[in-house]
């Protein structure tokens, strides 16, 4: 049985099962894409729900995986060299979960820096100015009443980066052509969260990325990748 006394998050969260990875989230579209990826790969997981009406992620407990305080966040107890590990950061988790198993990322070079090439377009673009753009519309309207600079500069870049993605999806099935990658999962939890999260599907202009419309239904449609965004259920 792994030993999991040196990370004091499993003293609050603990593991069922110690020898699987422990995933510590919500189903936000930072967190889905963890979720998403272990199911995609069939690992066995525990999910833990971190709560955020009751600050868990800002816990002693949860910073001494994550001290950026925000979720996603894994414990592989199996990690390199047989020895457990403990990762933040979505894009790094996804990287790491792909290496480990060989899947979701091509296995030639150029292949391979291709999509980590995508998964940087997400994590360095799309996630921060969608986020920016959430807050303003949906929970600082009001807050900047007076002021319609800060919508406008983030709806025209969400805009403008989901003008990107259309013109990459245009005539491919999935961002890295015939293979469904970390880059997919990376990025199509941001585009159905914008929508369902902010309700921004109008002022995004989603009827003009047809490309991008299309594969986000198809991304949907993957029965491993849909059980993903609904990981972790809040505890009753
Ligand atoms: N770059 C980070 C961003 C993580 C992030 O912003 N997570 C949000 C949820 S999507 C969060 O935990 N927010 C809570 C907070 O900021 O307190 C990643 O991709 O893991």
């Amino acid at each position: 049985m792994a030993d999991l006394s040196a990370f004091p998050i499993t003293k609050r969260w603990p593991a069922q099962n110690p020898n699987i990875i422990q995933l510590y989230s919500l189903q936000t579209p930072n967190g889905a894409k963890i979720a998403i990826a272990l199911e995609e790969l069939g690992l066995p997981y525990e999910a833990h729900y971190i709560s955020f009406a009751t600050n868990n992620q800002k816990s002693a407990e949860f910073l001494s995986l994550n001290p950026n305080g925000r979720i996603p966040a894994i414990m592989d107890p199996n990690g390199p060299g047989g020895k457990p590990i403990g990762l933040f950061e979505s894009g790094a988790i996804l990287l790491y979960l792909a290496e480990k198993t060989g899947q979701l990322l091509p296995p030639d070079a150029v292949g391979r820096y291709e999509t980590i090439q995508w998964v940087f377009f997400q994590m360095a673009g799309i996630g921060p100015m969608f986020g920016q753009f959430g807050h303003f519309f949906k929970f600082a309207a009001e807050k900047i009443a007076n002021n319609s600079y800060p919508m406008e500069r983030y709806r025209d870049e969400a805009k403008r980066l989901l003008g990107v993605l259309e013109g990459r999806l245009e005539g491919r099935q999935w961002i890295m052509g015939e293979a469904y990658t970390i880059a997919d999962i990376t990025t199509f939890p941001w585009i159905r969260g914008a929508n369902i999260f902010y309700g921004g599907r109008e002022v995004l202009d989603y009827a003009k990325f047809p490309s991008v419309m299309a594969w986000l239904e198809r991304c949907i449609a993957r029965p491993a990748s849909a059980k993903g965004l609904n990981i972790p259920v809040k505890p009753e």
